[in-house]
């Protein structure tokens, strides 16, 4: 998969993508990025990439030309780029929009700055896509949390074992309390059925917590999981504070 990335801000992308993950995904072959610098894309001696908002007011406007000639670079080298500008407006990104976009073989993210960007860009994006309500300064961290959540489920990226793992994480429940040595810590110790060795008692164990946990900080994802009939039944009967 390719990610092509416009942005005033090239330098953020720069430790992000090389270390880690991504970085050993990158020199494997199955992820591969360009940044396109927007500057570039500009004209006249102050190389704007922004100016004042027609009909007045406060701050300043992303213009639309420079925009458009970098996503027509990017059109030229490949052929269907998919277009998502990332922006307080868009429609907040959850897993299953991350599978979706998973599938794509390249994706181009246009990275807001500014108050805003002129009007007529959005005809030029496939969609908008927000990563929550709360207020960052641009779109270029919006545009590394969709890369590597998209990037984990690009085959290759990660290991055949935590994507086992992801696959019954999507039970929609929050994972249990976990442990490792010492079996003492401060005079806190581990909770005895893990080092009981019993398999079973450990399984059931660690998806009651499982349930406890996500009733207490996730009423909202208990309300959606499945659940078993004794599972229910153990919940209704358990306080939500052990
Ligand atoms: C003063 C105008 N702002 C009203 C709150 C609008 C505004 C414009 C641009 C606020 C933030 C930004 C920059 N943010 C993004 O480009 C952005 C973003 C975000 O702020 N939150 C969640 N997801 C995203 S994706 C891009």
């Amino acid at each position: 998969m390719h990610f092509h990335v416009i942005t005033i801000f090239p330098e953020f992308f720069t430790s992000p993508l090389s270390v880690s993950l991504l970085k050993k995904a990158q020199d494997k072959g199955v992820i591969a990025w360009t940044i396109h610098n927007l500057r570039d894309y500009t004209v006249g001696k102050h190389r704007s990439t922004d100016d004042t908002p027609y009909g007045g007011g406060w701050g300043m406007v992303m213009k639309p030309e420079p925009v458009v000639k970098a996503l027509e670079e990017v059109g030229r080298a490949q052929p269907s780029p998919w277009r998502i500008l990332l922006s307080p407006q868009g429609v907040p990104l959850t897993q299953a929009k991350v599978a979706e976009l998973a599938g794509k073989e390249t994706l181009t993210f246009i990275c807001g700055r500014y108050e805003g960007l002129d009007e007529r860009i959005r005809l030029f994006i496939d969609e908008e896509i927000s990563i929550g309500d709360y207020i960052l300064s641009g779109g270029e961290i919006a545009a590394l949390v969709v890369i590597d959540a998209v990037a984990r489920l690009v085959p290759g990226v990660v290991g055949r074992q935590e994507s086992t793992v992801h696959e019954s994480f999507s039970d929609g429940l929050l994972e249990y309390p976990q442990y490792t040595r010492p079996e003492e810590f401060r005079g806190m110790r581990v909770p005895e059925v893990l080092v009981s060795g019993n398999h079973a008692e450990i399984a059931r164990w660690r998806r009651r917590q499982s349930l406890l946990r996500t009733r207490k900080r996730r009423p909202d994802l208990l309300a959606r999981a499945t659940l078993s009939e004794e599972e229910k039944q153990w919940l209704a009967q358990t306080s939500n504070e052990d």
